[in-house]
């Protein structure tokens, strides 16, 4: 019996590329480059599975490709925004991602970026490695204190949930949120979070605002200039969902002209070309979009992703359908 073709956009932990051998034949970009939309569509007509990342844009133009041979789309990650999901429905085409096991070292993440914007780890880092630093005075590089401060999640779902819990019950945290499918009165009393009833009022309490909502063309843009008016002055923005949620040009003119004190982004525009005037400011971190990497959370996304892939060429349901 001939095994089905996968197509691996990108490196994955070996331990994932030789579970994926066993039952498949795997075609591995060896050298790791970014697909373009053309090896994209060679992969779409010549395999029977495509197993992508967010650096691959699955767009309607692509996913029209002539003859289409794939028939699942297993994502590498949670979000699917690189993916026209209607496109991929309307050809036929299965798509799966992989929730849950990312969700921990995302939320660790979040509090990563937030505790390192609020306490200046940054820039104190820089200045240490310039040799700038002259030596312990009480009022060096002072910071802004976590403990006790409102944290305000925009979307609760289960990254969110997680935030809520360190921030909460770690870092004594308040933590508001809102999100128009709320976790249960129960679930929110067992995070310590609280429901307000608008996200007009999650910017205007936060003191640390983290964005945990799925990219969509509802979601685009929506922390824009008028919503960071609404921050505190002395309030941090913290993105870990996706850049395209927040208007970074924007972004940039309120970090510049003071309307809000920093921000710890993870997830960019137009990754990985960052706005040059966030490099050079000492108020932003910034990461390469590293949510979920660790090691042992990229090994279980590729298996997560091998389990869907499995169900499907066993005609069995998807673990984690998308469309
Ligand atoms: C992934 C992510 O690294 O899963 C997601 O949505 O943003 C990241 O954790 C990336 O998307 C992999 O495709």
């Amino acid at each position: 019996m001939t095994r089905p073709v996968v197509v691996v956009t990108r490196r994955v932990p070996e331990e994932v590329e030789a579970d994926l051998a066993k039952d498949f034949e795997v075609r591995l970009n060896t050298d790791d480059h970014p697909f373009s939309a053309d090896e994209l569509k060679e992969a779409l007509r010549t395999a029977d599975a495509l197993l992508p990342t967010v650096s691959d844009r699955l767009t309607a133009e692509v996913l029209a490709v002539e003859p289409l041979r794939a028939r699942i789309i297993a994502n590498f990650g949670v979000g699917f925004n690189h993916i026209d999901v209607n496109a991929a429905r309307a050809r036929g085409l299965a798509v799966s991602n992989t929730p849950d096991v990312l969700t921990d070292a995302t939320a660790d993440t979040a509090m990563t970026l937030l505790l390192m914007v609020a306490r200046r780890a940054g820039e104190g880092e820089r200045h240490v490695r310039t040799k700038a630093w002259t030596g312990w005075r009480p009022t060096h590089m002072l910071g802004t204190h976590v403990t006790g401060k409102t944290l305000g999640l925009v979307g609760m779902g289960r990254i969110a949930r997680a935030v809520a819990r360190r921030a909460h019950h770690g870092f004594g945290m308040k933590v508001i949120f809102h999100d128009p499918y709320p976790p249960s009165p129960q679930e929110a009393a067992a995070l310590g979070a609280e429901p307000v009833g608008s996200l007009d009022e999650v910017f205007a309490k936060a003191d640390f605002v983290s964005l945990h909502c799925p990219a969509t063309p509802e979601t685009r843009h929506l922390v824009n200039a008028e919503r960071l008016g609404q921050m505190k002055p002395g309030a941090y923005l913290i993105n870990t969902a996706r850049g395209d949620v927040v208007d970074e040009a924007a972004l940039v003119q309120a970090l510049k002209a003071g309307i809000i004190k920093g921000a710890g982004l993870d997830v960019f525009e137009k990754e990985p070309v960052v706005t040059d005037a966030l490099l050079t400011m000492e108020n932003v971190v910034l990461l390469p979009h590293l949510g979920s990497a660790t090691r042992e959370t990229r090994i279980a996304m590729g298996m997560r992703a091998l389990e869907n892939l499995r169900l499907f060429f066993a005609g069995k349901p998807l673990r984690d359908k998308v469309a």
